[in-house]
């Protein structure tokens, strides 16, 4: 996408750096400069260095953009290949794709079965309005670029041809074998991995026991090194549920052409470097990551080298995602002083000082009632810029200005933009709101740090030239805050990808001081917003004002019909070209168009979903019955399946069997999501659910944002856009059997290291040999094995990472400023 010509706008001296900070636009080169002074935590000169470079390249900012675009569609040549749903079939991905084909949590994929894929996905298409459920995001991404992107097809043809040519070359090269070897292996896996849950809940069974009755019962048990009890009720449990469940995942072979997720750069080089060999746990020589980032190192946002050579910083692309070449195997080092996180809900209010030893923000924001260090603790007294009087408030004033928001009903899963330290998040808990807060990795401080250590969910990110990474027609609310958003410059742009986030019928509300101050400034940009939102025909709801916080909202709400964009006398913002694909959002820029609404009742986004709680119970309306779900069932059944499923093993195994101190679990994520059935199961325990949907898995995310949860698109090859230590638990049910196929294992485990907490419990379910090679991981790690059994193949395994930190570092040179 042309970037353009974009105005820059000079920030003064905006108060809010939250939501200043999510757009460079708006920021002065010198405020950027500050700040990248600011948080100095590491080596000031460093930093020093950075933001002359950056003010170089700013100011030299014409359009050297040409090394920018080439360097982009590098990446996303290794993601696009498959175009199985796209437009225009093309041979080259084609045949490609069928190299590269994977099913969701059980690959078996012959050549056969691509064909399938096709043949099934037509149909798909033609019977179910939104196909999209059966997509991967990686596929909507090559659609996307073949069709969507404004670029022009030129380009894109070209990049899906050199996909084609180049890409596959080495796949049939080198991993011809290995593929084969897999296949085989793998479709007996699949027979068995539908016993998955079997083999958890005997697991369960046998395990327990610590040995004296069923130990003869044990085909393989692993060395466990700490036995969890089990209640007799509880065995019995696990027993009688266990026949089921082995149906319950199932997967049908034929149908997973369906669900195919031909992933592009799967096979591509990365294959050939991956070892064969079994290892133990002495073969692993891990390293402490020596790095200019320290303890708080994000190797996808914090790669000096690339940013150093981005062409531009203007729309916040240093901010953005630039991925190493080979995802760092080092691990991140322990701040000093580290303390085992403070409980949910206390964590709301308190934090251990040392764990997030970030003075700036609370220099910076005390006044403000952000946050206070109050001796060995950081506390937030539960304001922010824009709620000075407590976020409670803020969220009972918003709905008495729109009761139709009904929190925790309609209104369940919000997007919060440029959170702060995202007290509205945490205190929106108490309403039944989950919100997905966001900020970029910044000059600030590391507010989405703090956030995460209260225990509030939140991820890096920016709203810079990429879309972010949630489906289309997802968040029941939009918020922004006290934002110093120029919403209204470029068309629009930024306003635009929220609106495509947006529900129809959702509503986006904007407290920032143009809604109720009256200064020239602010009468300017409430002049231009009001043209835009209604170019955009969002509807002006209403507009109120909080007394006590003295602030001031305006409510939009995104129309239902496409009728008022018919209508428009101007096609401006245009509609989005019907080859934009609305979900495709990964690596794939920003677009200044919108997306009509769905007209068809069957498609997702006509109705409204169900109030919540009631909603996390059924199958969405839209889930059509001719589609196949990932289990092989029509999609419905599939879906209850899944949830079925997910609520016993929760119960009969997690929740009591493994060992785990569910009091000390707050923040959760489910690596590989499929219809959050895991969150799902977990709706009674006070822990909120990342649950992500892999882009080479099924694109089942709009149906997890449909009963009320939240979760995003991520590539596990690479590292996750969180700080490190910020997840209590992570759950991985058949993620690296099939990602060590793509990327090195030792990696993945890295970026699972990085992101738990000391102290933080992984879950892997998974083929027995990828579960020993996990085990072996761990234990080099010195994880302790919590429990672990394998059986007919199948396996569980429960760690608990400790506080060692390996003393050999390794310098990533990326990384050093
Ligand atoms: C898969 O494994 C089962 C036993 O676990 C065996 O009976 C079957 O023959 C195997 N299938 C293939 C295709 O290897
Ligand atoms: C595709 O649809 C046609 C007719 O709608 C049907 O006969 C055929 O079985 C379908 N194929 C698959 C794979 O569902
Ligand atoms: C599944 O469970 C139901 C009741 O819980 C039982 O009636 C049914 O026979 C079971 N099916 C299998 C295959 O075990
Ligand atoms: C897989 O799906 C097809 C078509 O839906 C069905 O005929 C077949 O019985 C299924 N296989 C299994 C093992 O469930
Ligand atoms: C795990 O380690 C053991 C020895 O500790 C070794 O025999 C085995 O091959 C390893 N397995 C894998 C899958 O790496
Ligand atoms: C870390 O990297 C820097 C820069 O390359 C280097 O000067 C320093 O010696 C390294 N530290 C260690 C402990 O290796």
């Amino acid at each position: 996408m042309a970037t353009g010509k974009y105005s820059r706008i000079d920030g003064r001296k905006s108060t809010n750096y939250c939501s200043t900070a999510t757009i460079v636009v708006f920021v002065s080169l010198c405020l950027v400069g500050v700040w990248m002074l600011m948080p100095s935590s590491v080596d000031p000169v460093q930093n020093a260095d950075l933001s002359s470079q950056d003010s170089n390249t700013d100011l030299s900012s014409q359009d050297s953009k040409t090394d920018l675009s080439s360097q982009d569609s590098k990446t996303d040549l290794r993601e696009k290949v498959s175009d199985k749903f796209s437009s225009q079939p093309e041979d080259s991905s084609g045949g490609q794709a069928e190299d590269v084909t994977k099913e969701e949590s059980k690959p078996i994929k012959s050549e056969d079965e691509s064909n399938s894929d096709v043949k099934e996905s037509e149909n798909l298409s033609g019977k179910e309005s939104d196909n999209n459920v059966v997509e991967t995001q990686e596929e909507k991404v090559v659609e996307e670029s073949s069709g969507g992107v404004s670029n022009g097809e030129e380009d894109s043809k070209e990049e899906a041809e050199g996909a084609g040519d180049g890409e596959p070359k080495e796949d049939n090269g080198n991993s011809d074998n290995e593929e084969s070897n897999s296949e085989g292996k793998e479709s007996n896996t699949s027979t068995e991995t539908s016993e998955n849950a079997q083999p958890e809940t005997e697991i369960i069974k046998s395990e327990t026991e610590s040995d004296p009755n069923e130990a003869s019962d044990k085909p393989q048990t692993e060395v466990s090194v700490e036995e969890p009890k089990l209640t007799a009720d509880e065995k019995a449990h696990s027993e009688i549920s266990s026949g089921n469940q082995s149906e319950i995942l199932k997967e049908n072979t034929t149908e997973s052409g369906a669900w195919s997720t031909q992933a592009a750069e799967s096979e591509s080089e990365k294959k050939s470097e991956m070892s064969k060999l079994p290892k133990d746990a002495s073969d692993y020589k891990w390293k402490v990551c020596n790095v200019t980032a320290g303890p708080d190192y994000i190797p996808c946002l914090d790669n000096l080298k690339a940013i150093r050579k981005l062409p531009q910083w203007d729309h916040y692309q240093h901010r953005e995602r630039h991925c190493p070449d080979k995802a760092p195997t080092c691990l991140v080092s322990l701040p000093e002083g580290y303390r085992q996180s403070i409980k949910w809900p206390k964590s709301r209010e308190q934090i251990w000082y040392n764990n997030v030893p970030h003075t700036k923000l609370a220099e910076v924001k005390g006044h403000q009632n952000w946050v206070k260090v109050t001796g060995d603790h950081l506390t937030f007294p539960g304001g922010g810029t824009q709620f000075i009087r407590g976020a409670l408030h803020y969220i009972d004033f918003i709905q008495q200005s729109l009761p139709d928001i009904a929190w925790g009903k309609r209104s369940r899963v919000i997007l919060d933009v440029g959170c702060g330290v995202a007290s509205l998040g945490g205190y929106l808990f108490e309403r039944d709101v989950l919100a997905m807060s966001f900020a970029p990795k910044d000059e600030h401080e590391a507010q989405v740090q703090f956030a995460l250590e209260r225990g509030i969910p939140a991820i890096s990110a920016v709203m810079g030239t990429k879309r972010l990474p949630f489906p289309s027609k997802v968040f029941d609310v939009v918020h922004c805050a006290r934002c110093r958003v120029p919403w209204h410059i470029e068309g629009g742009k930024l306003l635009l990808e929220l609106n495509r986030v947006l529900r129809p019928g959702g509503y986006f509300v904007w407290s920032a001081t143009p809604v109720y101050r009256k200064d020239a400034e602010n009468a300017g940009i409430w002049k231009a917003m009001s043209e835009l939102t209604k170019s955009m025909c969002w509807d002006l709801v209403k507009i109120s004002r909080d007394k006590l916080n003295s602030v001031g909202a305006a409510i939009y709400r995104k129309p239902i019909t496409n009728d008022c964009y018919e209508q428009r006398s101007q096609n401006e913002p245009p509609l989005c070209n019907e080859a934009d694909e609305p979900d495709a959002v990964w690596n794939v820029e920003l677009q200044a168009c919108m997306h009509k609404v769905p007209e068809n009742v069957a498609e997702r986004g006509n109705q409204w979903p169900e109030q919540w709680p009631q909603r996390l119970e059924k199958a969405p309306s839209w889930l059509s019955s001719s589609a196949v779900g990932v289990y092989g069932k029509a999609a419905p059944e599939d879906f209850a399946a899944d949830y079925e499923h997910w609520k016993r093993v929760v119960s009969a195994s997690y929740l009591t069997g493994l060992g785990i101190d569910w009091s000390s679990v707050r923040n959760v994520m489910d690596m590989k999501a499929v219809y959050g059935g895991f969150a799902a199961a977990l709706k009674d325990v006070k822990v909120w659910v990342m649950n992500v949907v892999p882009i080479t898995s099924s694109d089942t995310l709009p149906i997890i944002y449909e009963r009320g949860l939240f979760g995003m698109y991520h590539d596990w090859c690479e590292s996750f856009s969180t700080y490190p230590r910020t997840y209590d638990l992570v759950h991985a049910d058949h993620l690296f059997s099939d990602l060590k196929k793509r990327c090195k294992l030792e990696g993945v485990i890295a970026e699972v290291d990085r992101i738990l907490r000391p102290k933080g419990i992984l879950i892997v379910r998974d083929d027995a040999e990828t579960i020993t090679e996990i085990e072996n991981m761990s234990k080099s790690l010195q994880w302790k094995i919590q429990f672990t059994y394998s059986k007919d193949n199948q396996g569980l395994l429960c760690v608990q990472k400790s506080l060692w930190r390996p003393t050999e570092v390794e310098t990533i040179k990326s990384a050093i400023a």
